[in-house]
């Protein structure tokens, strides 16, 4: 797998990496992994990790000037879609690398490398860093970052996507000496703000021919601290109830418009986000500028597909 990669890393003495916006634990975790394995195996390489959202788990995103951008190798991680990526300037790099599990054809690198049977892209990069173990050091740090990801894209190692080479590179990057305990409660452990709007979002849940919706407006955001983005996150508060096979949230971001998270245990639900400027998994997906009009039609569509399914 990958097999120009330690070639092309070798090649340069700039390497610059990407993931998407709205970055999650896989993205920044394979982006901080990566570098930090690049760093523990080449102390002499400059490595940057480029995006403008931070994410209080992670480091503080690093500063590139343009020239140095234009001599760098790109390497692009967990970013199905061009579009998506966050911060442009990928384009000037000399060479750029996807690597990513989304099962996407897009190929905007130079190198295109998709493993969409893998649950994570720091599933992936744990694969190739025990496969190298032999000439290169894997140190507690980079199997830190990496577990953030394999934990989160896998919710807790519970996804179909979870997979006996999952948990062995899970145990691999165990065996690294990482603080498991640590790791799960900087992740899940919540503020008195999230639990309290959880609770909100459970009396507002509606249950319809095995689809759960919850539709948020601005002011109910604001009302509880939330933006639409940890808005969209909840929706993993309904993944395991029995009535329910398919589920979604919905949030305002301005007025009338709404973006939306969709799930489901049973119905694909990526390729109906792609007709709503998302996509995503075949169980998980994103949607974005929908009017109430295009949530009501999004849910009768999966409504049609869940009723088959009773668990
Ligand atoms: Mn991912």
């Amino acid at each position: 797998m990958l097999e120009d990669l330690l070639h092309l890393i070798e090649t340069y003495n700039t390497i610059t990496i990407f993931r998407h916006q709205n970055p999650d634990c896989d993205a920044l975790g394979s982006q901080f992994g990566l570098k930090q394995w690049i760093k523990d195996n080449y102390p002499n390489k400059d490595v940057y990790c480029l995006g403008n959202q931070e994410d209080e788990l992670f480091p503080k995103m690093d500063v590139i000037e343009e020239e140095r951008m234009k001599q760098s190798l790109a390497i692009i991680l967990d970013t199905a879609n061009s579009e998506r990526i966050d911060d442009e300037r990928y384009k000037l790099a000399d060479k750029s690398i996807k690597i990513d599990h989304h099962p996407c054809d897009e190929t905007y690198g130079t190198y295109n490398y998709i493993y969409s049977n893998m649950a994570a892209t720091c599933e992936i990069l744990a694969q190739y860093f025990y496969d190298m173990q032999a000439v290169k050091i894997v140190s507690k740090e980079c199997a830190t970052y990496l577990y953030h990801g394999l934990l989160t894209d896998t919710l807790s190692f519970k996804t179909p996507s979870t997979s006996e080479k999952t948990l062995f590179l899970a145990s691999f990057l165990a065996s690294k000496n990482i603080n498991i305990a640590h790791i799960n409660q900087r992740i899940f452990n919540k503020s008195l703000d999230e639990f309290q709007f959880i609770s909100y979002l459970r009396s507002k849940l509606i249950i319809d021919n095995h689809v759960g919706y919850i539709v948020l407006s601005l002011d109910e955001l604001k009302q509880y601290n939330q933006t639409v983005s940890m808005a969209k996150n909840c929706v993993s508060e309904f993944g395991n109830i029995k009535e329910i096979t398919t589920w979604a949230i919905f949030a305002e971001v301005t007025d009338g418009v709404f973006d939306g998270s969709l799930r489901s245990r049973c119905v694909q639900v990526n390729d109906l986000a792609s007709k709503y400027h998302g996509g995503g998994h075949y169980f998980a997906a994103g949607v974005k500028h929908l009017s109430i009009k295009d949530i009501e039609a999004l849910i009768k569509a999966l409504k049609k597909r869940a009723c088959k399914y009773i668990n």
